[in-house]
């Protein structure tokens, strides 16, 4: 090896040493062993040496290339390993710091009194069916017996949408959730056993009513259902979601279209402390009835085979009277401090609460 190949390595061995990151190292790398790298050009002038020397000086060159490439692979590891080291000082946690505090949400009153309505009536065999909000009038009150220009229309102040539905008829909000019954009954044969639960629409506004509200009716057909089996399930669901076991339950003749014979539902309270279960007075909570044989041929069930029953309450209602809530306005407006002080914790299952299992 000649003294001026022997001198280039040891510098480069030097630079490599000293080459503080892998930018730098590779720097050196190019101004060694790249292709216009220093070594690369004195093996290029190997053509040039004396035939009797050429084969020393290659063999030295080639040891100088190898020295090199392995000395660079060497520092490329060790400048790795540092840099992954600083990243893991660097990157450290302080496993013992106390958590942050996270925002937890809350279950709205009104989520929450139809997770425990769903509780109780799936206990006794009912599921849930839901709808679109904006229905045709066939299905909000054709189907229901309730005919064209008749009072109950305007009763039911409906907002009314523009255009017409593809067989053109009127296109409504839904004034209550019958019209998810209706599909019910002619998306299929009897038995049935539905609730359905869902927003409702209403064009008066005031203080105790909201354009939007929501509401749950319920439905049972089958061979031989009876007025006794409709008192019996809402007197056990009255019982179940109030948690009281003797509330008092009255029956009152009334009527529907859309049943017959119908009944309004009474429960005993306290009108003057507002306390439900006793008290002599009588609280009006639910609409109900026999379903109309007109309702059942409309939906292609025969009323001769087939008989039910229907029921129809307003959730915020019966909300309010079991969470002694007095305003309905505030259910809607979104106040952070309101859906603090009335919300309930989610992982709190609506169905252990009432009591079903
Ligand atoms: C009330 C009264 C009621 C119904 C709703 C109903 C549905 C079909 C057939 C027959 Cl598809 N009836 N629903 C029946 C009686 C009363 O609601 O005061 N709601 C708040």
């Amino acid at each position: 090896m000649t003294d001026d190949l022997a001198s280039f390595e040891a510098e480069t061995l030097a630079r490599i040493g000293a080459a503080g990151d892998l930018a730098a190292l590779d720097a050196v790398r190019v101004a060694a062993l790249g292709k216009n790298g220093a070594l690369t050009a004195l093996m290029k002038g190997l053509g040039a040496v004396a035939p009797e020397e050429r084969k020393a000086r290659g063999a030295a060159l080639n040891a100088a290339k190898d020295a090199l490439t392995q000395a660079i692979e060497a520092r490329r590891a060790a400048l790795a390993d540092a840099a992954l080291d600083q990243r893991l000082a660097a990157e450290r946690i302080d496993v013992t710091l106390p958590p942050r505090p996270e925002a937890q949400g809350l279950v709205h009153v009104i989520s929450r009194t139809v997770e425990e309505i769903v509780a109780v009536f799936g206990a006794m065999g009912f599921t849930v069916a839901e709808g679109p909000d904006i229905e045709d009038d066939w299905k909000n009150f054709g189907a229901l017996n309730i005919p064209e220009h008749h009072p109950a229309r305007q009763d039911h102040d409906t907002f009314y949408l523009p255009g017409r539905t593809a067989d053109g008829r009127e296109k409504v909000l839904r004034t209550h959730t019958s019209p998810v019954q209706i599909r019910t009954m002619t998306g299929g044969p009897p038995p049935i056993r539905v609730i359905a639960p869902g927003r409702t629409y209403r064009a008066d506004h005031d203080a105790t009513h909201s354009p939007m509200f929501h509401q749950v009716e319920g439905l049972a057909i089958d061979r031989h259902i009876t007025l006794g089996h409709l008192k019996g399930c809402l007197v056990d669901f009255l019982r179940a979601f109030f948690g009281i076991a003797h509330l008092p339950v009255r029956f009152r003749s009334s009527y529907f279209p859309f049943t017959e014979p119908s009944m309004e539902v009474d429960i005993g309270w306290n009108r003057r402390t507002g306390e439900l279960g006793s008290g002599g007075d009588w609280l009006e909570i639910l609409g109900s009835g026999m379903v109309h044989p007109k309702v059942l041929l409309n939906c292609g069930i025969d009323h001769t085979e087939w008989q039910g029953f229907a029921f129809g309450m307003g959730i915020e209602r019966v909300a309010m009277l079991k969470h002694g809530l007095t305003d309905l306005r505030p259910f809607y407006d979104s106040d952070i401090r309101w859906l603090r002080a009335t919300g309930f914790r989610p992982e709190d299952v609506a169905s252990t609460a009432t009591g079903i299992a």
